[in-house]
């Protein structure tokens, strides 16, 4: 009797390890880090896109970047061009703190999600650039999360990314919208190195 319920508890010991070991796999597999296998939102609609998003987390490049107080805003033209407003804290030169008014123009990719997004300042000392911004994933009405490899290593995983949590509410995610993101800050494989994002109005007062 002993024997036979040690013995069925030794079989339920292997398969369970076996069955986690196949779980871990999976993981592992879908997880590859290969920023050529990043699965970006699928059927795009920039017109649902468009209006205010407020960044409530982000995960830094390397150098400077914006710091809090985060919204953006997306405009599609009639002829179905998409273009973006963003305003957020930065410091520049050390320690001048200011709202950086920032304008930027996508280009199309071929993949509905993937754009080539040009940026610069309203003033000339703010940054400009040229990065991917990839929409990975949004419901349009509450959340949204986008990724930027500015820098692919040999092996083809990221050496240099950025990534905002947006939200359609100042307030923040929904809990029932933070399961996903987390779920899609994992396949980016950048679970804990987000930052979230605090509005305190500093870019709504004259500075
Ligand atoms: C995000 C939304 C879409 C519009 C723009 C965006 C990115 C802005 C960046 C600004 C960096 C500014 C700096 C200024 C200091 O000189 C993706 C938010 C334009 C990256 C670092």
């Amino acid at each position: 009797m002993f024997e036979l319920t040690f013995s069925s508890l030794l079989t339920r010991r292997r398969m369970l390890r076996y069955v986690l070991s196949l779980c871990l796999l999976a993981l592992t597999w879908a997880q590859d880090c290969q920023v050529a296998n990043i699965q970006v939102m699928q059927n795009f609609d920039r017109t649902r896109y468009t209006g205010t998003w407020y960044a409530v987390a982000k995960k830094d490049p390397e150098g400077l970047f914006l710091i809090d107080n985060i919204v953006a805003q997306f405009i599609v033209a009639e002829d179905g061009s998409m273009t973006a407003t963003a305003k957020g804290r930065v410091i520049i030169l050390n320690n001048w703190e200011l709202c950086a008014d920032m304008l930027a123009t996508f280009e199309e990719t071929g993949i509905p999600s993937k754009f080539r997004m040009r940026y610069w300042g309203a003033a000339a000392y703010l940054q400009t650039g040229n990065d991917d911004h990839w929409v990975i994933d949004t419901d349009y009405d509450n959340y949204a999360i986008h990724y930027s490899c500015r820098q692919v290593d040999a092996d083809g995983t990221c050496l240099d990314s950025y990534s905002f949590i947006f939200s359609r509410h100042p307030t923040g995610l929904r809990p029932e919208d933070q399961r996903i993101v987390t779920q899609k800050k994992s396949e980016l494989c950048l679970l804990g190195k987000y930052r979230r994002v605090p509005h305190n109005d500093f870019c709504n007062n004259a500075s």
